[in-house]
């Protein structure tokens, strides 16, 4: 499969649609495992939960959640990538073998992050992001979502340079659902390819949020939405994915895979 697909794992005791069930490590680092032989490129560890209206945790708390979690799996073959807005945190989880640092503030919530970013050479996905979960709702006003969205991101990528980021491994992300009303979450999806021009590769996280289910379907009902939206974006040509039911997801993926190979093989 040529999309790279994050399978989520949340070590987390509140979030959104699996709070508490991997809190434990060692059900953690199993879930892991049985993601990537789902299918998953890379298992994306979070220890702090942004779902609307979540409280900030303590760095230190997130390490001591994320850490060993990263450590066991990277032992396992696994390939990790953090989710972490914690400079401290992505340098730690650098230090226990992840490849990728997945910032859900793209930099904006911690002053060191692309110092940190740039002293590992890891890739780092930077997410589109106007604050904490707690008050995001009220930043959901745009001009042009799409045409905003991208300014920003540029914005972030000027501040990357200054730091000495290797630009060449940063991946993009509209940040669905942060600040975001779901029209806004449509809009970017339709346009994907305002955000490309920016010249990265991008990735799409729409796995389970709440404009997937206008209707009022439970986070976990909303996998097959996930996979539908997912496939469409490596479609229209993403980088990767990041969802929390792997199997769903992958299988979309080879469907699109194979339509898009059918265009290339008569
Ligand atoms: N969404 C969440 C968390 N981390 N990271 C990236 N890069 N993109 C996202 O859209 C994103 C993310 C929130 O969902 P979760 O609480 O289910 O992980």
């Amino acid at each position: 499969m040529s999309v790279q697909l994050l399978g989520i794992l949340n070590v987390t005791p509140d979030s959104f649609s699996d709070g508490g069930l991997y809190a434990e490590q060692s059900a953690a680092v199993e879930r892991g495992i049985a993601m990537r032989d789902e299918g998953a490129t890379l298992v994306d560890v979070g220890g702090e939960s942004t779902r609307p209206g979540a409280e900030r945790i303590d760095p230190a708390e997130e390490q001591r959640r994320v850490i060993p979690v990263v450590r066991e799996l990277v032992a396992a073959g696994v390939s990790v990538s953090v989710d972490t807005m914690n400079a401290e945190t992505a340098l730690a989880a650098a230090e226990a073998g992840a490849s990728v640092i997945n910032d859900v503030s793209g930099g904006l919530a911690d002053p060191g992050m692309y110092r940190a970013v740039a002293e590992t050479g890891l890739t780092y996905i930077a997410m589109h992001w106007r604050g904490h979960s707690t008050d995001m709702d009220a930043l959901a006003t745009y001009d042009d979502v799409v045409v905003d969205v991208r300014e920003e991101l540029k914005a972030r990528l000027s501040e990357m340079i200054v730091s000495g980021v290797d630009l060449r491994r940063v991946i993009l992300d509209p940040g669905l659902g942060f600040a975001k009303r779901p029209e806004h979450n449509w809009q970017l999806l339709g346009r994907l390819d305002e955000l490309g021009s920016l010249g990265h590769p991008l990735l799409v996280g729409a796995s389970r949020k709440r404009f997937l289910s206008p209707w009022g379907a439970e986070p976990a009902q909303r996998d097959e939405a996930t996979a539908i939206v997912s496939a469409l974006a490596a479609n229209a040509g993403v980088w990767g994915v990041r969802v929390h039911d792997v199997a769903s997801t992958r299988a979309a993926l080879e469907i699109t895979e194979a339509w898009q190979n059918g265009r290339t093989d008569s």
